[in-house]
């Protein structure tokens, strides 16, 4: 297992934002500037009650960007666990290939957006988590920059 590929498989980002008076902001990310690939698909998970778990997938090759308020992100790989609480709309999470991630909605009716680099494909989720293992252990992500 390479720790250092998985951190940069996984990065929080502060997206640019502007206050535009005392209680309201507008934040903003740009295409090539702020996203570190080309984006082919954007889609949004809404309606979810609190305490809803959703997600439970890897990625064979599909990068994401993930922004909501409070829904917080488990994220495994071979025997660690890490946990990020979106606890701000200016906060957002890259998430590359070869993670394993489950989102929970901390609030009801959290909108989760994602901006993806690829479009939609069933046959790149990965969805059983020892088929995942797998994956890791044969080292399918290790060759990749
Ligand atoms: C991920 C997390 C963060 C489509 O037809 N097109 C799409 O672009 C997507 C994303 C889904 N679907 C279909 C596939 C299923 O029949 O919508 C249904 C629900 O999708 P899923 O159960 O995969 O949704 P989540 O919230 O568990 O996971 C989604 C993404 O699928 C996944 O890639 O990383 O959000």
């Amino acid at each position: 297992m390479n720790k250092r590929k998985e951190e940069k498989n996984l990065e929080m980002i502060t997206i640019k934002t502007i206050s535009t008076s005392e209680f309201e902001s507008l934040s903003f990310l740009e295409g090539q500037k702020d996203i570190p690939f080309e984006i082919k698909r954007i889609y949004y998970i809404y309606g979810v009650t609190k305490d809803s778990k959703r997600g439970g997938y890897s990625h064979k090759n599909l990068s994401q960007l993930l922004f909501a308020f409070m829904v917080r992100l488990e994220f495994f790989w071979m025997i660690e666990k890490k946990e990020i609480l979106l606890d701000s709309p200016f906060l957002g999470i890259i998430i590359k290939n070869g993670i394993w991630r489950e989102m929970v909605w901390e609030i009801d009716n959290s909108v989760l957006c994602v901006a993806a680099s690829d479009y939609y494909n069933e046959s790149d989720y990965i969805s059983n988590y020892n088929e995942f293992l797998n994956y890791k252990k044969e080292g399918y992500w290790n060759n990749e920059s």
